[in-house]
């Protein structure tokens, strides 16, 4: 398996770099950070990046089929006006490569690699409360010294493999998908076993399967799938994007989960059976999220779920030729949606090819691994020459507490996350001052199109640090009775929706063993999300603390609001 970035550069001690602030990852969350404190505040900033180019989860993740299932003129950046005449997408769903030459393009239009430090792994941030200041590390031994420090590290970064006993005794190759070789891999010839059918193995073992000898696809879980419909964009769909920014900005700035498309606000059982069929097949047509989008109470409601359910089931179905691959790939254990929902180009098409097998890892769970290939518990073995791990994230938390953060008096934030991740907003932890976490778990994130939430957050803590370099305030940091409100509201938003029928997902940490049961991302919607950091901002920096400089008092504290979910913004997104 290939190893993550390391540091190329001398261990010996370097001198220390003081800068206003810090941003780790060079992802859109860090690209975006940089310009926004450099350019726009006339900061100090630099951005170490562990990669040796820019791309955040998509240097990474570039496994075959990778392909982005937000569309593309959606998954862009909406603050520039002139970027978004100049670049212009080529498919639905932009594959890897498009995206990184996006953000390339990205960096290079706006001069940001200049403050970009590539192959840079930080190893421990500390923050020294007598000087105010962050002290930041990193593998290879450089120094920071920062006023400002913001994780732009992304939500999926982090890859999980499962400790299968054996693995490292394989003989053959093993490739995990989020850590996937830059140079790729050829499969002509051989015989692969892909674990792992999340979004990731759904869009991988189509491509795969066409390529390689033999292609088994260990399913534990079996998953929702809806085709993505991909294709290339038309002159005309192009030229509606290039003269239409402003009205696509206003949707996906006001629907709960950032697409570029409304939420029906019809209900399913609004419409007759004949009516809905009609519906959910239009949408089908369609393809990709928009399914979900067809009635507004999919994701609320467990009997109208159940009609998307067995609607898609049936989809899967009526393509599987073998009814007894059919009937494992429907034997789905949790509502539609309530897990992320994939979105595919040919996934259940695959199990018609002649070199494909779907084998059953729940009824019959993968012993170990051997020399040879992967056995399961009866003792059946899989001969292989490949295993892809398909296996997921250890998410939202892992890539922050991968790094050794110690805040006020050296507390380090692996025990405050001891019981799962705490934070106000997902911007913010308690004994953290002048932290600030981009997406962090507490926020919509995950559940909305990345790029939309991440402008949100990414201006917000500009227009924050600008109002405390503007009124000398020396720091901010949450408490811990606004962590508390927060956490309670983070988990009333997750019980509005049916999330809670599917707690074996990344989203409660249930994927990684030892990991805590926490409803991570905020799943309150992405437009209430808005109006929250707004009006805290507007009161002050409510439930914030925030300290003078010298001698001048403090700013008075206002305690963090009521939080209920009274207000009527639909809730959750991807
Ligand atoms: O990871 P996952 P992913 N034995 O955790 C299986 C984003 N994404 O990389 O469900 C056998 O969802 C596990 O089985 P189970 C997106 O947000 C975005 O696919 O735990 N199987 C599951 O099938 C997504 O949600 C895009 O029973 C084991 C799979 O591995 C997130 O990334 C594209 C196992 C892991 O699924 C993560 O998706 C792709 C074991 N011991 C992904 N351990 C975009 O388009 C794990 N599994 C932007």
């Amino acid at each position: 398996m290939p190893e993550g970035p390391t540091n190329q550069s001398s261990t010996s001690k370097s001198a220390v770099t003081e800068l206003d602030a810090l941003v780790i990852g060079a992802g859109f969350s860090g690209l975006y950070q940089l310009l926004c404190l450099r350019d726009r505040l006339g900061m100090n900033v630099r951005v170490v990046e562990a990669g040796d180019g820019v791309g955040g989860t998509w240097y990474w993740n570039r496994y075959p089929g990778a392909r982005c299932d937000s569309e593309s003129h959606s998954y862009s950046y909406y603050f520039s006006k002139e970027l978004l005449e100049e670049w212009e997408w080529s498919e639905r769903y932009p594959q890897h490569p498009e995206i990184v030459r996006y953000l390339n393009y990205v960096a290079d239009k706006f001069d940001l690699k200049r403050d970009i430090q590539f192959e840079t792994r930080v190893t421990a941030a500390r923050y020294d409360a007598e000087a105010n200041k962050w002290n930041i590390e990193t593998e290879g031994g450089d120094r920071f010294r920062v006023t400002y420090l913001v994780t732009a590290v992304g939500c999926l970064s982090s890859t999980n493999t499962p400790k299968f006993p054996g693995l490292e005794s394989f003989k053959g190759k093993v490739y995990h998908t989020g850590q996937w070789p830059h140079d790729g891999v050829d499969f002509t010839g051989k015989r692969v076993g892909q674990i792992g059918t999340g979004s990731t193995g759904i869009q991988a073992a189509p491509v795969i399967a066409a390529q390689a000898k033999e292609h088994k696809i260990f399913q534990r879980t079996a998953n929702y799938s809806v085709p993505a419909n991909n294709h290339p964009l038309s002159d005309e769909f192009k030229k509606y994007v290039k003269e239409n920014h402003e009205e696509i900005r206003e949707i996906i700035q006001s629907t709960p989960n950032g697409h570029p498309f409304r939420i029906s606000d019809r209900n399913v059982f609004d419409v007759d059976d004949a009516e809905r069929a009609k519906i959910y097949e239009e949408f089908w047509d369609v393809g990709g999220l928009r399914f979900r989008a067809s009635f507004q109470d999919i994701v609320f409601d467990k009997k109208a779920n159940d009609t998307a359910a067995e609607f898609i089931k049936n989809k899967i179905r009526s393509i599987v030729k073998d009814p007894k691959t059919a009937a494992l790939l429907t034997d789905i254990d949790h509502p539609y949606s309530t897990k992320r929902p994939p979105i595919d180009t040919g996934y259940f098409e695959t199990f018609n090819r002649d070199n494909v097998e779907l084998v059953d890892v729940k009824t019959n769970p993968i012993k170990e691994i051997t020399p040879n290939g992967v056995m399961l518990e009866n003792g059946e073995e899989y001969e292989l020459d490949i295993i892809v791990l398909a296996t997921g994230f250890d998410a939202m938390t892992g890539p922050l507490l991968n790094i050794d953060i110690q805040g006020r008096d050296g507390l380090p934030l692996r025990e405050v996350w001891d019981g799962g991740p705490k934070t106000y907003l997902g911007l913010q932890v308690a004994g953290f001052p002048n932290m600030f976490t981009i997406t962090g778990p507490g926020s919509p994130s995950v559940l909305c199109n990345m790029p939309v939430a991440i402008e949100q957050h990414v201006e917000w803590v500009t227009d924050c640090i600008s109002d405390l370099r503007e009124q000398g305030i020396a720091t901010i940091e949450t408490t811990e009775d606004s962590m508390e409100k927060w956490r309670v509201h983070v988990n009333e938003a997750a019980h509005a929706t049916l999330m809670p029928f599917a707690r074996g997902t990344w989203y409660w940490g249930a994927n990684v063993p030892g990991k805590p049961r926490v409803f991570m991302p905020y799943a309150g919607g992405m437009t209430r999300y808005r109006l929250i950091c707004k009006n805290v901002r507007e009161n002050g920096y409510e439930g914030f603390k925030l300290s003078g400089v010298a001698d001048a008092p403090p700013p008075a504290f206002i305690p963090a609001g009521d939080f209920t979910l009274a207000a009527t913004v639909p809730g959750p997104g991807v």
